[in-house]
């Protein structure tokens, strides 16, 4: 059985099929098209690495005879944990190739992300990374083994799966095929707003089309050298244009395991790059080391930044300090993505978040109400389109909340839109942080402190932080005296929570201010936190 997922209704389906959004080809198409084209060309860079499309497409195939040889199939799933090495794109394909969807966990995930996630998709396989913290031993397999009774083939790197990778498979059996290109792909990530990480089912149709239309925005082509230094699974670097843009164009991908600047910067001369995916304090960190190493940016022509606010006096940094073009880029993993065009000029590159990718994205900037706010009122971004979800895996009751009855899924995002449909992101109404990017839920956070048995109430919010745009502030009512915030820290890092989920800070208070409605004020609280930072 294919894997169950909620489907656009069948006249958008027909519709984007007539405009020739959706091709019917599934992702597999644009590895087959460069092994015709520059078999002998670099796919990827990956430390003294160099991977051509012919030998992208072999072992992706020896894994994906592996993967069939020990019985995961056509609309299997995985889990799949890999750090940014070139054996996340070969992993990619073979999945593709057999029609397994996985989901590509983050290298920062934990125990209860890969745990939230397997329990979600019940995954029949498991890859992942022996230098992982948790799986140098088995212990974390056997748990992920207990949550889904289907877990039956385990490949780790770095030993066993390079070998897998090796071994030569004389061609892909015949069973072997992708899934339908209106199935799904695979799953990507949520950064979410409630307790349990959400999962967002992407068909090939959809997501193929956002990295074509964005590969075409992004001007990519077979000069293409793309520095992934976010994590490779991120939509914004998978997808935007990305590595798959990139895959889709016959360019090369260079990965580096962090966006650190001066490891980065001899990367970008080493390989000529011409085109780097940050996030905001990745920038900074750029900006301050690049004085002086100009010489080794000059190939670099266009920095693309995404993810969390940018500043417009940071923005406008960028071609000075680094010497080429800024791209703004407002997606998000649902689906819908905002790209400033390469001929805008100044007063859109650097003071807005781009406009929707395709033609066919419809967009609506709304009150409380559901009513269309005026051109240049700050309103509620609601969208629905031919690479929009249209609802999380298994999410019934989120999925009422978060989508209209017009199919227009709401991202939580306060926009201003002008009158070209440009958008500026002004704030957000979920309950979220944006910690630099990086997204928290807060309700995930709160659930976990109060496990704690001294924990009466939490509440986490978003304090302001010039690094990282925002970090995270825990305020934490206690039943008693004498809980400390060291024993918190280490109390949510043994549940089991990636790091970057940690409260920066934790305010041990008496009371929680509250609404009228009797719910905890976060509004007063960021205001308590906003107050103390300008003091
Ligand atoms: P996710 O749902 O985890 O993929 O995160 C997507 C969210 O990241 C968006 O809904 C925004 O809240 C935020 N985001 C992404 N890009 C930008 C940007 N350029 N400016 C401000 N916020 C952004
Ligand atoms: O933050 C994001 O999720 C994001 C940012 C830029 C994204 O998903 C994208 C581009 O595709």
């Amino acid at each position: 059985m294919s894997v169950a997922f909620t489907r656009w209704p069948d006249d958008l389906a027909a519709r984007y099929r007539a405009a020739g959004y959706w091709n019917d080809q599934p992702m597999t198409e644009m590895l087959a098209r460069q092994c015709r084209e520059r078999p002998d060309a670099p796919a990827v860079l990956c430390g003294e690495r160099e991977i051509s499309y012919a030998v992208l497409d072999r072992r992706s195939d020896n894994l994906a005879a592996w993967l069939l040889a020990r019985g995961v199939a056509r609309h299997d799933t995985a889990l799949v944990q890999l750090p940014n090495v070139a054996e996340f794109y070969i992993a990619l394909f073979a999945l593709f190739k057999i029609g397994a969807a996985p989901v590509n966990a983050l290298f920062s995930h934990q125990k209860l992300e890969l745990s939230a996630y397997a329990r979600q998709i019940q995954p029949k396989l498991l890859i992942a990374d022996r230098r992982h913290p948790l799986f140098g031993n088995d212990a974390m397999a056997d748990e992920l083994a207990a949550i889904s009774p289907a877990l039956s083939v385990r490949l780790f790197a770095h030993d066993e799966l390079e070998a897998v990778l090796e071994r030569d498979c004389g061609g892909l059996p015949d069973q072997a095929g992708p899934s339908a290109a209106d199935e799904v792909a695979f799953f990507q990530l949520s950064g979410g707003s409630t307790g349990t990480p959400k999962l967002i089912p992407r068909t090939h149709n959809d997501y193929f089309y956002s990295v074509r239309r964005s590969a075409e925005i992004c001007e990519l082509g077979p000069h293409t050298r793309f520095l992934c230094a976010l994590p490779a699974p991120h939509n914004f670097p998978l997808s935007s244009p990305g590595a798959l843009g990139v895959f889709h164009a016959g360019g090369a991908v260079v990965l580096a395991p962090n966006p650190e600047a001066l490891a980065c910067f001899a990367l970008v001369e080493r390989h000529q790059v011409d085109i780097a995916a940050l996030v905001p304090p990745a920038v900074a960190l750029w900006l301050q080391a690049a004085p002086g190493r100009e010489a080794q940016l000059k190939s670099l022509k266009l920095l693309q930044v995404g993810g969390a606010s940018f500043a417009e006096a940071t923005a406008r940094q960028v071609p000075e300090v680094l010497g080429c073009k800024l791209q703004q880029v407002f997606g998000m993993a649902e689906g819908l993505v905002n790209y400033t065009r390469l001929d805008d000029g100044d007063d859109i590159v650097y003071g807005c978040q781009g406009r929707p990718m395709s033609d066919a994205d419809e967009v609506k900037v709304v009150d409380e109400a559901g009513h269309p706010v005026p051109l240049g009122a700050p309103g509620m971004l609601a969208t629905r389109g031919p690479y929009t979800f249209r609802g999380y895996y298994l999410a019934p009751e989120h999925n009422a909340r978060v989508f209209d009855n017009e199919g227009f899924y709401y991202s939580g995002d306060v926009v201003v839109a002008d009158e070209r449909g440009y958008l500026r992101v002004v704030g957000r109404v979920k309950d979220q942080i944006n910690r630099g990017g990086e997204k928290i839920a807060a309700e995930e956070i709160e659930h976990l402190l109060l496990q704690h048995p001294q924990v009466a109430q939490a509440a986490l919010v978003a304090m302001p932080d010039a690094m990282l745009g925002e970090k995270s502030c825990a305020y934490v009512v206690a039943h008693e005296d004498g809980l400390k915030s060291v024993a918190l820290r280490r109390f949510l890092r043994e549940q089991g929570v990636a790091d970057y989920k940690l409260p920066d800070r934790f305010e041990l208070v008496d009371t929680l201010p509250l609404t009228h409605v009797g719910k905890i004020d976060k509004q007063a609280l960021r205001g308590m936190l906003a107050a103390a930072a300008g003091a």
